[in-house]
């Protein structure tokens, strides 16, 4: 349908006290689909405040060309420093040149871009999700590695064109080529949604009547196909093993429920790093062009033990 106008508001100014000019951040976000993404954008706004960094947030509603618009607003406005976390991997070349051209420093968070030009951004901060495709697909080779047949593996792929969804596919890819009889029988995306990984799942279990193992790139997804896979009379956990990437809340209380056996986490807790990185970056201090963000495994066992210390 027709892109709706990227919503932008700005947050409080900060405590008076400030005396150095204060600085305004433009971030663009992706949307809000997915309970990674919220706990990721309550990080960025409550760290903003906390720097006392004027904060001009827009939503993408998963569209590039929202960001785009986002992005050549934040040119107009003059800010400081702009930041986002682009939605795909392509496309971005030319608003970022702008970027330059207006002397305007851009960091990336959360996922990357694959400009080939990296004088466009200062830094990428988040995940190695490549990485956490590998210990996805490390955990099925464990638990299948006496295995006599064929175990039959369905993938919810996220966003297509994001760095999370081709990484995390060809992570998990590269770790299972160990053992010939894990097979992909069908990988569709699910764009990161519940309702859309309820549906695909619902194809798959209409398409397929010996599934054996869901690898899902995020949580939201995992909890879609859940209910496809109870629907379907199913035991997920059980009957249909299940993988999924974030550690959300909800996905640790369904894996202590046994209705996920691993998480990957993906840690959406950026928003300090992203605001020490713009003082830096203002104050003209050399950074890191990558900055990893810190996360662990969970197996059903770890996640009930670790439910009550989740804070997001
Ligand atoms: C990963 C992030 C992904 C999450 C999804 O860093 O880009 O997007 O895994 C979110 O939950 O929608």
């Amino acid at each position: 349908g027709a892109s709706t106008a990227p919503t932008t508001e700005t947050s409080a100014s900060p405590a008076p006290e400030q005396t150095d000019k204060q600085i305004t951040l433009g971030f663009s976000q992706v949307g809000a689909e997915s309970g990674w993404r919220t706990a990721n954008t309550q990080s960025i706004q409550d760290s903003a405040k906390e720097a006392g960094i004027e904060l001009k947030f827009s939503d993408a509603q998963q569209k590039q060309e929202n960001q785009i618009k986002a992005i050549r607003t934040f040119i107009q406005q003059k800010v400081d420093v702009i930041a986002f976390s682009p939605v795909v991997e392509s496309g971005w070349d030319t608003v970022l040149k702008e970027a330059k051209d207006a002397g305007i420093p851009v960091i990336l968070t959360d996922r990357a871009v694959d400009s080939s030009d990296t004088s466009l951004y200062e830094t990428f901060i988040g995940s190695d999700f490549v990485e956490e495709g590998r210990r996805a697909g490390t955990w099925l080779v464990e638990q299948y590695k006496d295995a006599s047949e064929d175990i039959n593996i369905v993938e919810l792929q996220g966003t297509t064109g994001s760095a999370p969804a081709n990484d995390r596919m060809a992570g998990f890819a590269e770790v299972i080529a160990s053992n010939p009889k894990l097979k992909i029988i069908a990988s569709q995306t699910g764009d990161f949604t519940r309702a859309k990984g309820k549906e695909v799942m619902q194809a798959f279990l209409k398409a397929h009547e010996d599934i054996d193992v869901l690898y899902a790139h995020n949580d939201d997804m995992a909890l879609g196909a859940i209910q496809a896979i109870e629907a379907a009379g199913l035991k997920p956990g059980v009957d249909i093993k299940i993988i999924s990437v974030d550690g959300v809340k909800d996905g640790f209380i369904a894996a202590s429920e046994g209705k996920i056996n691993f998480i990957v986490e993906c840690n959406p807790l950026l928003g300090p790093q992203l605001m020490q990185a713009v003082k830096d970056v203002v104050e003209g201090k050399e950074i890191p062009k990558r900055i990893v963000t810190e996360e662990g495994v969970f197996t059903s066992e770890d996640a009930k033990r670790e439910l009550p210390n989740r804070k997001y």
